[in-house]
């Protein structure tokens, strides 16, 4: 046990490269393939939890703003898990800045389940291996659990609670961002969790799914290692584009893209004719995130301020792993 200390904690979001979509058990957050992720430094969330005895209830202040009981669910999840391993029975405050570059509302449950898993932990005074801080996240959000890493993480899927939570795969320092294209910032129609669990209960291509991402997923590991940009990019953008296709399949079947979206992609095959080494991901939303060197961000977004606002425009390069901040916020 270390001293119950109400810290801010600070987690970075991460996008999934080799895409996790599909559970096997929903109660644990137990997913059906591996996972991996860049963690990047653009997005990030500010969780401090404080327990109090006088409080009546678990609160949730976001942004300054309190939440009602439906935001307060998957935050819950943590908490009961930290009381229950520290013995305690205080209620909590949870407060949770999320830092966007605009007003994209690209809120991420990513950096903020991973942010409070950091902080409700420390505030309980419990001690837990960055393991143990990755299998507490994913309670809370399956992509949680990559965010407690800097650089490159894989959540592996293991066969229980015990076993299943990322593991750092490469710190990334080397010449690799990613250009967020906003196209949309409304909230997206189908939920993530609802998503996968229509795919994996409809699709007739979830089999091959799940097959071909064993390989992809091999083969990102070597292309990383060899810090080879293009077939990080391709095997990427196939696991993207795989995992929207098996929501076409779906039945019924749904999609995440608007007609920008499809705009935004079509650029993105542009560039790569114009010999720029670029390739598109995409998550449960429509806005499109560009794989590309970090060093030609710059002249990338120079050429796609010819169709959007730079607003529009996020530039982003790799990111650190959870940290815990030593200085009062706000
Ligand atoms: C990912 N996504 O690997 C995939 C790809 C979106 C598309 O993980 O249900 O908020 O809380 O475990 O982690 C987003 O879903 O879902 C996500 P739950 P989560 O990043």
């Amino acid at each position: 046990m270390l001293n119950k200390e109400s810290k801010w904690v600070r987690a970075y979001t991460n996008i999934a490269f080799i895409k996790y979509w599909g559970k096997k058990d929903e109660t644990f957050i137990l997913p059906q393939n591996n996972s991996l992720s860049l963690t990047l430094d653009a997005f990030y969330t500010e969780t401090k939890v404080t327990f109090d005895s006088e409080l009546k209830a678990d609160v949730l202040w976001l942004d300054h703003v309190e939440q009602d009981e439906k935001a307060l669910k998957k935050a819950q999840v943590i908490l009961d898990i930290v009381r229950q391993k520290a013995g305690l029975e205080d209620c909590a405050k949870i407060e949770s800045i999320n830092h966007v570059p605009t007003a994209a509302g690209l809120a991420s449950s990513a950096s903020g389940l991973a942010a409070l898993a950091g902080a409700a932990s420390l505030a309980a005074g419990l001690d837990l291996s960055k393991t143990e801080l990755s299998r507490l996240a994913r309670r809370g959000s399956g992509s949680a659990s990559r965010s407690i890493y800097g650089g490159f993480a894989e959540w592996q899927q293991g066969t229980s609670d015990a076993d299943s939570f990322a593991v750092p795969i490469d710190d990334a320092d080397w010449d690799i961002g990613m250009i967020f294209i906003i196209v949309e910032d409304a909230q997206k129609e189908i939920s993530s969790t609802e998503g996968m669990r229509r795919v994996v209960e409809t699709s007739p291509y979830y089999e091959g799914w799940l097959a071909s991402t064993a390989t992809d997923l091999a083969a990102i590991k070597t292309a990383i290692a060899e810090q080879d940009l293009a077939q990080v990019g391709e095997i990427s953008e196939r696991s993207a584009l795989k995992m929207h296709a098996l929501n076409l399949s779906a039945h019924p079947p749904f999609n995440y893209w608007t007609p920008e979206t499809i705009k935004a992609m079509q650029k993105v095959e542009d560039l790569r004719a114009q010999g720029y080494p670029v390739y598109l991901t995409m998550d449960a939303g429509p806005n499109v995130k560009l794989i590309c060197k970090a060093s030609q961000m710059e002249e990338l977004k120079n050429i796609l301020l010819q169709d959007y606002h730079a607003d529009q425009l996020v530039l982003a390069k790799p990111g650190p792993g959870l940290q815990v901040l030593e200085d009062e916020q706000e």
